[in-house]
């Protein structure tokens, strides 16, 4: 049985997001709103497929993909690159590789505890964040 990591997240803890930010080019005014945020994910998970809503008081951002299929993402609100995307299964980690512009772009899911981790790469950044259920 696949780890489920169906739920409704808050963000407790976001560390070095500003780092990721600056990586991904987004302009100083911008960061300076997107770091207060505090925002929530929405996991749906329904056997290979997925649906991740990333939800805040200034942007949202929806993420809708199948285990193993390549898709065309267009980071639409963050920093509106497109990239090729695929996520699989590493374990019980989520692991996405977003293939584009930016060199070492992707991320990874996984759960400890009653804790969602999700760590973001962009570049030699790493931002590190920590959600809790609602
Ligand atoms: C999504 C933000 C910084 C722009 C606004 C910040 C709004 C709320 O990709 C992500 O999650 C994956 C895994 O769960 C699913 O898509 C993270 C937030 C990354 C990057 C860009 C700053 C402006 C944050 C949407």
């Amino acid at each position: 049985m696949p780890v489920d990591f169906s739920g409704t997240w808050n963000l407790i803890s976001n560390d070095n997001f500003e780092g990721y930010m600056v990586a991904l080019g987004i302009d100083f005014a911008t960061r300076k709103i997107a770091k207060m945020l505090k925002p929530q994910k929405v996991i749906k998970q329904d056997g290979d497929s997925f649906y991740i809503h990333t939800t805040s008081t200034f942007r949202d951002y929806l993420l809708q993909f199948k285990i193993g299929e390549e898709f065309e993402e267009d980071n639409k609100g963050l920093d509106n690159r497109k990239c090729k995307s695929i996520v699989t299964w590493e374990n019980d980690k989520l692991v996405c590789v977003q293939t584009g512009e930016k060199k070492n772009r992707g991320w990874t899911h996984w759960l400890e505890g009653d804790d969602l981790h999700l760590e973001l790469r962009c570049e030699n950044q790493v931002c590190k964040q920590v959600f809790k259920r609602a």
